[in-house]
Order: structure tokens, then sequence, then C-alpha cells
């Protein structure tokens, strides 16, 4: 397993937070999702062989939010 931190801009509310948190998890691959409203940033365990980071940005991204 592998883990990153990934900044995230744009989250405004603890709803963000849990819309971020739910598109991680439910990319095959990811074990653990930690998302910090406060420190606008997501903290991601995963299983490099099954997911890369850019997928991971990507998902991000998709829902709405910027990556830094
Ligand atoms: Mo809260 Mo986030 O109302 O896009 S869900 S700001």
């Amino acid at each position: 397993m592998e883990n990153i931190v990934i900044g995230i801009v744009g989250m405004s509310c603890q709803n963000c937070v849990k819309g971020i948190a739910a598109v991680l998890q439910a990319l095959p691959g990811v074990e653990r999702v930690e998302v910090s409203l406060a420190a606008g940033q997501a903290s991601v365990t995963f299983d490099a062989g099954r997911l890369t980071v850019a997928q991971l940005r990507d998902a991000i991204e998709s829902a709405g939010f910027d990556v830094s």
C-alpha cells in the first residue's frame, strides 16, 4: 500500500469533504481516505498496483475541485 497527500482547492464545507471522500473511496484499489477541510487536503492509502495518483487527482477534479 502507498499513501499520498493531495492538496485540494475549493472545499468550503463538510459536504464537500464527504463528497470527495465518497468519490475517492469508490475507486477500486483505495483502502483508506481521510479528507481535511481545515488542511485542504486528502490523505489516501491505495494499492499502487491497481490505481495511479493521476487517477486519484482526476477523480477529485471530476468532482468539481482543483488539485494543488
Ligand atoms: Mo458545501 Mo461544497 O454547501 O461544493 S458541498 S460548499
